[in-house]
């Protein structure tokens, strides 16, 4: 199916492109062939509305069908196909008061508007071939990045760095498929022989490419989601009272009794752009107490779902057994180790079995800018520079990108094993399918639906 299918081009759209609530302005925008008719029907300002100069704003007031006026704003007009959709559109900036907008919205759909389905607007940018489908995914990036790292990677994906990493790739593909074509339908002719290493050294490189990018998805992914980092330890160690230091926030309760924290708690902080989700857990111990118990169980449950761990111990007494079972539990884990409760006498000496301890002072923020610098450098450890790489931010692509990898294996395993020529083309072919659907050359309605639904509406 073809990107366009299906797409109704005369339907003219309308939304509210601000949240709705009290506030300065409000935005209305409509999209579609009708938009410059319907906006002139309420239009009344000095400058008649022929006259108003594109992507100009021009004053007016908007007039009821009774000839009343609702509210004066800000007209703007952006004819096709120098507009955000590639369709006519107009922007009328309002006051932002949620009944008059709506108001507004509403003599619109009544003069035949329709309103707009989440992501519509920018759904329509893409059928129009005013983006591809990744820059399209990397608009709703944007608008909901949380930091400034998530952003760089949003913008650089919507300015079209990622599409032209899969071009690039794309290109390298065809021109192997048409060798392998050609040496498929003229076997008899010398000059399309294709050697195995000729094959083999083309398959590699595209192999390493599609590599290099399924390694950014990890990166990429953290920034929308967050690194997720569990701190653990013993009952008492002073772990609920660090979670609230860095989430700057009283989020968990404190107390010197052990075993307050039950339940695990989450919060979303950022350290140095690098956005993290930090989670409080109960001490883990030998327990009788059934709900301490299940505390105990989610923990454990939250140390295998954690990126990191922090290990959390009180240096302010010797290390215990059960110290030494937490440390067992995170043979396998990227783990801070850090000894709290540093300005009290304490037992350094002790504590020489952990790797590379940290010795910080909840109580008197002593080094807690150094566990900072251990946070964000566990992001940057992974060897991304997020302004300057292409990065694999969502799953869909990282699917698809997987999926032309082990295409493209294939078709190496194929090589290698002289199978005939069409075989070989099969695989590309299969690879070629997956990066067109990344950057949407091929889609379908089921899939453009599911990605422009997670839009809001008037995007
Ligand atoms: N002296 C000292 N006491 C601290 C420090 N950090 C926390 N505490 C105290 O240690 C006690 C336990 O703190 P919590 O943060 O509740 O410890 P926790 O590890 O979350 O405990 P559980 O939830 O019971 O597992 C409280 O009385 C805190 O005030 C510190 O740096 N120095
Ligand atoms: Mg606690």
């Amino acid at each position: 199916m073809t990107a366009t299918s299906g797409y109704n081009q005369r339907s003219t759209i309308v939304a509210l492109a601000t949240p709705l609530g009290e506030s300065a302005i409000g935005v209305l925008r409509l999209s579609g062939k009708e938009a410059f008719s319907l906006a002139e029907c309420f239009y009344r300002g000095r400058t008649p509305w022929q006259k108003i100069v594109p992507r100009y704003a021009s004053l007016g007031f908007f007039v009821d069908p009774r000839g009343e006026v609702l509210d004066e704003g800000i007209w703007i007009k952006y004819p096709s196909p120098a507009s955000y959709t590639g369709e006519d559109m107009v922007e009328i900036m309002l006051h932002g008061n949620p009944w008059l907008l709506l108001e507004a919205q509403r003599h619109l759909i009544a003069a035949g508007a329709q309103p707009a389905k989440p992501g519509e607007f920018t759904e329509r940018a893409y059928l129009n071939g005013k983006m591809d489908l990744s820059q399209a995914e990397a608009v709703n990036d944007l608008i909901r990045a949380h930091t400034r790292l998530a952003k760089s990677a949003a913008l650089s994906q919507l300015q079209g760095k990622l599409s032209h990493v899969i071009e690039q790739i794309h290109r390298d593909l065809l021109d192997l498929l048409a060798r392998v074509e050609a040496a498929i339908d003229h076997s008899d002719i010398e000059e399309t022989y294709l050697s195995q290493e000729y094959l083999l050294s083309h398959l590699q490189k595209l192999t390493h490419a599609l590599e290099n990018l399924l390694h950014t998805a990890r990166a990429g992914q953290i920034l929308r989601l967050g690194i997720k980092v569990a701190i653990v330890g013993a009952p008492n160690v002073g772990k609920s009272s660090l979670f609230n230091l860095l989430a700057q926030e009283d989020r968990a309760i404190v107390t010197d009794i052990p075993g307050t924290t039950r339940d695990t708690l989450e919060v979303e902080i950022q350290i140095k752009d690098v956005p993290f989700r930090l989670i409080d857990t109960a001490g883990i111990h030998e327990s009788t107490d059934i709900v301490e118990q299940e505390g105990i169980r989610r923990s454990q449950r939250a140390i295998d779902m954690a990126d990191l761990c922090i290990a959390l111990f009180d240096g302010s007494r010797p290390p215990t057994e059960e110290d030494t079972i937490i440390v067992n539990l995170l043979k396998d884990k990227p783990c801070l180790f850090v000894i709290n409760k540093v300005e009290e006498p304490h037992y350094a000496q002790e504590y020489t079995f952990l790797p590379d301890p940290l010795w910080i002072s909840v109580k008197n923020h002593w080094h807690i800018d150094t566990l900072h610098e251990k946070l964000a450098a566990f992001y940057y450890s992974m060897g991304y520079n997020p302004q300057a790489d292409v990065l694999l931010t969502n799953q869909r692509q990282e699917t698809l990108v997987r999926q032309a990898h082990d295409a493209i294996s294939q078709a190496i395993q194929e090589t290698l094993a002289n199978t005939p020529e069409e075989y070989i083309a099969h695989h590309l072919f299969k690879a070629k399918h997956a990066l067109e659907e990344i950057v949407g050359k091929t889609t379908h309605e089921a899939l453009l639906d599911r990605i422009f639904s997670q839009f809001c509406i008037g995007k």
